[in-house]
């Protein structure tokens, strides 16, 4: 049995994964829109893993015999202007995620439920390299500055990322 305090944060950890799906998916169209199809298949490539994220979340609550709490995702601010300045935004909500992460550790550390402190770890990992994705991201884009064919050959290498579905088992 999952203990109640660490059950509200899983629960809470779920809705801000379905959120980052919903953002990367707007994102995605967002690019669609301006012609940078590479950019569009990254950002939706990222929106199936934030699903996993989620799922991977549902079902350990399940595993421990725990209740599954869907609340209302909000809708994504759709004010995107250019590809740094989503990819900012991005490094700046996986920055969110991360502290939202680390405080399902700490509560979990706090409530001696080890289980679930045990399975976070994948989540924390996964947090470093989506900080760093984006910050790789944004260093090439500032290094680019208003030069297209470096965008475009960005944009290309964008358009080669890969689906790969995301499991944890404790
Ligand atoms: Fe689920 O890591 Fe991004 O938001």
């Amino acid at each position: 049995m999952i203990n109640e305090k660490v059950q509200d944060v899983l629960n809470a950890q779920i809705n801000k994964e379905f959120y980052s799906a919903y953002l990367y998916l707007a994102m995605s169209a967002f690019f669609d829109e301006i012609g940078l199809y590479g950019f569009s298949n990254w950002t939706k490539v990222q929106a199936r893993e934030e699903v996993d994220h989620g799922m991977i979340l549902f079902d350990y609550i399940i595993e421990r015999d725990g209740i599954v709490n869907l609340t209302q995702i909000d809708a994504p601010d759709r004010a995107f202007e250019n590809p740094l300045q989503v990819f900012e935004k991005i490094y700046e909500h996986e920055k969110y995620v991360t502290e939202s992460i680390n405080c399902v550790a700490s509560m979990s550390e706090d409530e001696c439920d080890l289980a679930t402190r045990h399975f976070i770890n994948w989540y924390i990992s996964e947090q470093v390299e989506e900080e760093a994705n984006a910050l790789d991201v944004i260093k090439k884009l500032k290094m680019f500055g208003d030069e297209c064919t470096s965008l475009y050959h960005l944009d290309k290498e964008m358009g080669e990322r890969q689906y790969k579905a995301h499991s944890y088992k404790i």
